[in-house]
């Protein structure tokens, strides 16, 4: 699992149809990206349905869902990744198949209690973000660090990371980033992977970490 932690990229909107995010996460998968997060807070419950079947069709890496185990579980996804507000980690993990890939969100010490049975974290946010309004303030590396060294999950980490800073990010322990406008606010998608994709594995080769 840790693997496909690597390069998680979370979609932006449904501004050209479930066929035109379709298109995206499909070139973000051919560049490099090893999962993708159905991440769509104005859809209704019907069209994340809809929206998390046809990217489960549309490519071979794990798709997970943001917030919605009902949602993951129906639409045959992966897994679920789990923000403090949404179910606690031991109610999803009652609810998932085997197997089911449960994210959760760690922003600052107060909540690592809440990711208790998760299979992954995700930590941020990293750097300042547009893309999410109340994500709190940006904790930086030395913030994640610290983090890192209160769990022994995996971690992801997410907000404001770049091709620039990724490989900073896994020298210092993460499992992978996540990113959203890196690569779908990109003219070129999947050109945006592949560039982010080979920051982080050369960082890889760089670090002694398993
Ligand atoms: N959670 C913390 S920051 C963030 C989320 C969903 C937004 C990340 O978006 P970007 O565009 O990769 O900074
Ligand atoms: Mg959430």
């Amino acid at each position: 699992m840790k693997e496909a932690l690597r390069l998680v990229a979370i979609t932006d909107n449904l501004r050209d149809g479930q066929e035109g995010l379709a298109g995206r996460v499909s070139a973000a998968a051919r560049g490099g990206a090893t999962m993708i997060q159905v991440r769509l807070k104005h859809a209704t419950g019907r069209e994340l349905v809809e929206v998390t079947r046809a990217l489960v069709q549309a490519v071979s890496v794990p798709v997970v869902v943001n917030d919605r185990v009902d949602v993951a579980i129906a639409a045959g996804a992966a897994g679920v990744h789990l923000g403090v507000q949404d179910l606690p980690v031991a109610a999803a993990r009652h609810l998932a198949p085997p197997g089911f890939i449960i994210g959760a969100s760690l922003g600052d010490v107060l909540e690592q209690p809440t990711t208790e049975g998760a299979d992954y974290v995700g930590v941020g946010p990293i750097f300042p973000t547009p893309t999410k309004s109340d994500a709190g303030n940006a904790i930086g590396v030395s913030g994640m660090t610290s983090l890192l060294a209160l769990s022994s999950r995996p971690a992801v980490a997410i907000g404001g990371v770049t091709a620039a800073n990724a490989g900073e990010i896994v020298r210092a322990g993460a499992a992978g980033v996540a990113v959203i406008s890196a690569i779908f606010g990109a003219d070129d998608p999947e050109l945006a992977a592949r560039e982010l994709r080979q920051a982080i594995d050369r960082a890889f080769g760089q670090t002694v970490r398993s």
